[in-house]
């Protein structure tokens, strides 16, 4: 398979992704296939919003896809966001809105810790599916610190680091993120497809 369609509306993760698979497979924007609908994601689970928005593209389109659900879960907060995590705050998407009202919800708790997670959904032309996960440890900071990444990379540092995702950047990011430990995995498993 030469080329996959990413569902994503996410572009920060398009950026990523393409960055991460190289020379494994060719990465197709939603946009490139002329998708600009806003793919349902109503699930409880990682699994089942990675699924449903590689279905939605698989069944509409009729291409080889993947998709990513992810996000952060807080350890004090028992896993919040979770899968809310793009909408922690209400309005999908506003990073600003979801780090403040994270950090309010910690004010006072000394347990930091917290994880990102990834699952990544793939179909295949004759429909078969697989997921790849990835999880990366880490703990909440006090305020935001740095300006690269999206979403929650300001309040994050990954365990044996001491800046943030957003201090760290993307090189360092896209080696030791969720969402690379996920990717490598499918990369993986695409290698080994017959051709
Ligand atoms: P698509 O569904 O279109 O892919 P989305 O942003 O809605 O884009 P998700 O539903 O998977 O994606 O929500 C993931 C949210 O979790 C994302 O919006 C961020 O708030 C957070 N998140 C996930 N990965 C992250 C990362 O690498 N760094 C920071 N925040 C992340």
């Amino acid at each position: 398979m030469e080329k996959l369609v990413f569902a994503t509306n996410n572009r920060h993760k398009l950026e990523e992704v393409s960055a991460m698979t190289g020379g494994t497979v060719k990465i197709v924007s939603l946009a490139e296939i002329g998708c600009h609908d806003d793919i349902p994601e109503t699930a409880d689970t990682f699994q089942g919003n990675a699924l449903q928005k590689a279905a939605y593209v698989y069944e509409h389109f009729g291409l080889p896809c993947f998709a990513d659900d992810s996000g952060l879960e807080v350890d004090c907060l028992e896993g919040i966001p979770g899968v809310l995590s793009a909408r922690y705050a209400g309005e999908h998407g506003n990073s600003e809105a979801n780090i403040a009202k994270l950090l309010d919800a910690m004010k006072g708790s000394e347990n930091r810790k917290a994880d990102f997670k990834t699952v990544v959904a793939l179909i295949l032309p004759d429909g078969k599916t697989e997921f790849f996960e990835g999880r990366v440890d880490g703990v909440i900071t006090m305020e935001k610190r740095g300006e690269g990444g999206f979403g929650y990379d300001p309040i994050f540092i990954p365990d044996g680091y001491d800046k943030t995702f957003a201090e760290l950047g993307e090189n360092i990011k896209n080696k030791i993120s969720h969402r690379a430990k996920a990717i490598a995995a499918l990369c993986e498993y695409l290698k080994r497809l017959p051709k």
